[in-house]
């Protein structure tokens, strides 16, 4: 994958729309320039069954339409099914591996990774990015660990140059400098971009604020 696409990473699931309907929040958010959007249902309320298929499958239209990669996470499922680009897994989400033989070799495979340790092994079995986190405070993740900075970045970072890092948790336009520096390609957010009352400003603030962290690198 090329890194630029996760340059302002967007993440979702209907029940993070603050309210709103997610679909138009979304559509907000494409217009404002997300690079990349990751469906991420989950927590209480979140949709199941045909309702979830029908939301998934609006989703993976709409960032289609606006040629924004699509990644689902955590359910492989129906990643295969709708022809997602990508599939994001966390460190429970089962054997990595197994996981990367299950969808093929084309499609994208993120996994959420939290020392140099952890992106090692999940480069070795096949991870094509990492995401990689909290960095701030969030409150988008109620069984988050401690927030940790940029230095877990920096050091995965250092130890696989060439495996693109996503930083994760409580990101904004504000604070995604320091996280760029440290290694990143890119910031993914949930609240900056879906609890903002103009969802494509927030992403074009984003995408200003890390394309000005790499000019400077
Ligand atoms: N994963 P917000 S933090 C989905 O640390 C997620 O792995 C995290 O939401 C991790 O941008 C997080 O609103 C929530 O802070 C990010």
């Amino acid at each position: 994958m090329k890194p630029e696409q996760l340059a302002v990473y967007f993440i979702m699931g209907s029940v993070n729309a603050a309210g709103r309907n997610p679909i138009e929040v979304l559509e907000s958010a494409l217009r404002g320039g997300v690079t990349c959007f990751q469906l991420r249902e989950k927590g209480p309320g979140a949709l199941k069954g045909e309702a979830l298929l029908e939301f998934a499958t609006a989703c993976r239209d709409l960032c289609r339409e606006h040629g924004v990669g699509f990644i689902v996470n955590d359910d492989v499922d129906l990643a295969v099914h709708l022809g997602a680009d990508g599939l994001h897994v966390g460190q429970e989400d089962g054997d990595i591996r197994k996981i990367r033989s299950r969808i093929g070799g084309q499609m994208i495979l993120g996994v959420s990774a939290h020392d140099a340790g952890e992106a090692g092994a999940a480069l070795a079995a096949g991870a094509d990015y990492l995401g990689m986190g909290p960095v701030y405070g969030t409150r988008s993740k109620p069984d988050a660990r401690e927030a940790s900075g940029t230095g877990l970045i920096r050091d995965a970072h250092a130890a696989h140059p060439d495996l693109p890092i996503v930083g994760i948790g409580g990101i904004r336009a504000d604070n995604a400098a320091p996280v760029i520096r440290a290694g990143a390609s890119g910031v993914s957010v949930i609240s900056a971009i879906s609890h903002a009352s103009d969802p494509a400003r927030a992403a074009r603030e984003l995408h200003q604020a890390v394309e000005e962290a790499i000019m400077e690198k």
